[in-house]
């Protein structure tokens, strides 16, 4: 059956979609999950369960315990009576990509199935292939995919507010207009991202752009911030958390700064720790994407949005966890600015927009000092776990010095 534009958004408006997130056990994957099983759509995961494999190799582990993918649905359906119909795999892989979509037939996909850290891209040649390879292919396996055998869906994809870099001008939402010699078009804005993770969001985003204008695929492309946070209301049961990552590679700063406070470390901001960036709560990034899925694009439409709540730099965020931390836990918290082991500006003007989820409806529910103080305590909650991987918290992944083959 072949639906026109407006009947496709009718029908998103008054049904539950049926969504297939890829990246489903990752950080934000297992919270949207929660939150679309609560608005009563019908969720689809896909996962190759990468992230818990790689955050073991680099000796660590998510401080909030999490289940098994099997274990989480169990619990999920015993809480809800509600299922989620999982494929584990390899979105890299052409052919199982092609079988969980002609199986599943989504209204829409969430891609979040790629590997999501600048320093693990960054410790050497083989981290470096395998983040490029891994991003690039999963992406180009799904718009394939989607043209053959769901051309209406919805792709809503995952890049990074790192795909532009810190320009000396205003950041706008993926396209700016521009006058040069005297002529005037409106173009994608230079990306000047800062690892090679980000460039491989980067390559993503070029590809989505053509996958879009070639066969007029419904895409919306995200440039999201750091998010930060341990809950969102659904996370009714211990067996609901999901992953929480502080160690060098995987850990995000502010989550790095909570636990590096609880553990009586100190706080690292990297370099003069005046590099600024957009951040987020781990309930507005869900809910953002709730806006981005129940708002979908128009039939060929490619959209981008920046996706943060405030920006900060690491050292305001430093500041203000060791303010928390020192009310909340009741004992000193020491800040050290500590050498940066990533080649970026620690200084510089940032003044990225944010307006178009703000017109669709978005309203920041997140509370910084509140937010923060939640982190701090369910970290003192399972600080034995945080306390067992205290070794893996220090900068040890240096940009310069990125191995090569041998
Ligand atoms: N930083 C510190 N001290 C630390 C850790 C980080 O000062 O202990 C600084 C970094 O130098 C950097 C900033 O904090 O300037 C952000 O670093 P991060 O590790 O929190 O975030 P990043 O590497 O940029 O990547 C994270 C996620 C990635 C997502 C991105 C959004 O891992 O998946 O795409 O945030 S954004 O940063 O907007 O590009």
């Amino acid at each position: 059956m072949c639906i026109q534009r407006n009947d496709y958004i009718l029908v998103l408006m008054s049904k539950h979609m049926k969504v297939s997130i890829l990246g489903i056990d990752g950080y934000i994957g297992w919270a949207l999950a929660l939150r679309l099983i609560g608005k009563g759509h019908q969720v689809v995961g896909v996962d190759s369960l990468y992230t818990r494999m790689r955050v073991k190799e680099v000796g660590s582990q998510s401080v909030t315990p999490i289940e098994s993918m099997e274990n989480r649905i169990k619990i999920l359906r015993e809480k809800t009576g509600e299922n989620i119909e999982f494929f584990q795999g390899d979105v890299n892989d052409p052919e199982f990509m092609y079988s969980v979509v002609e199986k599943t037939k989504p209204d829409a996909f969430v891609h979040l199935a790629e590997q999501r850290s600048a320093p693990y891209s960054m410790i050497g040649l083989k981290q470096a292939r395998e983040t490029l390879m891994q991003n690039m292919g999963g992406t180009i396996n799904l718009v394939y995919a989607m043209k053959d055998i769901v051309p209406d869906a919805h792709l809503l994809k995952l890049g990074t507010m790192g795909e532009y870099g810190t320009p000396n001008i205003d950041i706008p939402e993926g396209f700016f207009t521009i006058e040069y010699n005297g002529r005037k078009d409106t173009l994608p804005f230079p990306k000047f991202a800062g690892s090679w993770y980000h460039w491989s969001k980067v390559h993503d985003t070029n590809n989505l752009m053509f996958a879009n204008r070639v066969w007029k695929l419904r895409i919306t492309d995200v440039m999201q911030g750091v998010v930060y946070g341990t809950r969102i209301p659904e996370i009714t049961d211990t067996g609901l958390f999901t992953r929480f990552d502080i160690d060098e590679v995987w850990g995000t700063a502010l989550n790095r700064f909570c636990t590096q406070a609880v553990l009586g470390l100190p706080v690292t901001p990297y370099g003069k720790g005046d590099q600024r960036r957009g951040f987020l709560s781990l309930e507005d990034a869900v809910s953002c994407l709730m806006i981005g899925l129940e708002k979908p694009p128009e039939e060929g439409e490619y959209r981008v949005y920046n996706q943060f709540d405030q920006h900060y730099s690491v050292n305001e965020l430093a500041g203000i966890v060791k303010e928390r931390g020192e009310k909340v836990l009741g004992r000193d918290v020491h800040i050290e600015r500590v050498e940066n082991p990533r080649v970026e500006m620690d200084q510089h003007y940032y003044n990225p927009e944010n307006k178009k989820l703000r017109n669709m409806g978005y309203v920041p529910v997140g509370d910084l000092r509140k937010d923060i103080d939640s982190i701090l305590m369910d970290v003192d909650r399972f600080r034995e776990r945080a306390e067992q991987v205290k070794n893996a918290i220090a900068p040890r992944t240096f940009w310069k010095k990125s191995v090569g083959l041998h």
